[in-house]
């Protein structure tokens, strides 16, 4: 496997199990503030960015190449409120979908058709996380500082799966 495709997917790894610890770290704020399931939705949130490094990392073995793990950066621990939370979250989508980006065009530049190919579901589930959190920032807009919506919203949180 070509060496530059190589150190940037391990890369990838640590950027998505940072992911993970951020949304843990989201999910425990959001349960001091007994909004539990903002709190389950962020757990749900950082399960399946372990997934997400998982996928890597299995391709990583499947190319006969080795898997290199860093440490993982702390997260931040508070936020000013829900509302700033999921900002910061959708922002980190943002930031991830440009580092997806960056992989594509590095394996299209590498003529490394196979991770070229194998990126496009993250191609994809991108668009579904910056929707997602979007989607949550703008309800949260709406809300303000009416509780009685928070709380609605929060139950609705709770059904994620
Ligand atoms: Fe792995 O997509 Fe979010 O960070």
């Amino acid at each position: 496997m070509n060496k530059k495709v190589l150190e940037e997917l391990n890369n990838q790894i640590n950027e998505e199990l940072a992911s993970a610890y951020i949304y843990l770290s989201m999910s425990a704020y959001f349960e001091s503030l007994s909004l539990s399931g903002f709190g389950h939705w962020m757990r749900k949130q950082a399960d399946e960015e372990i997934e997400h490094a998982m996928k890597i990392f299995s391709y990583i073995n499947e190319r006969g190449a080795r898997v290199k793990l860093a440490e993982i950066k702390k997260p931040n621990f508070k936020w000013d409120n829900p509302l700033e939370t999921m900002k910061a979250a959708y922002n980190h989508e943002l930031h991830i979908s440009k580092r997806i980006n960056f992989l594509v065009d590095l394996a299209r530049e590498q003529k490394d058709h196979a991770t070229e190919n194998f990126l496009q579901w993250f191609v994809e589930e991108q668009v579904e996380e910056e929707a997602s959190a979007d989607e949550i920032v703008q309800k949260l807009k709406m809300v303000g500082q009416t509780k009685p919506a928070l709380m609605v919203l929060d139950r609705r949180l709770s059904k994620r799966k």
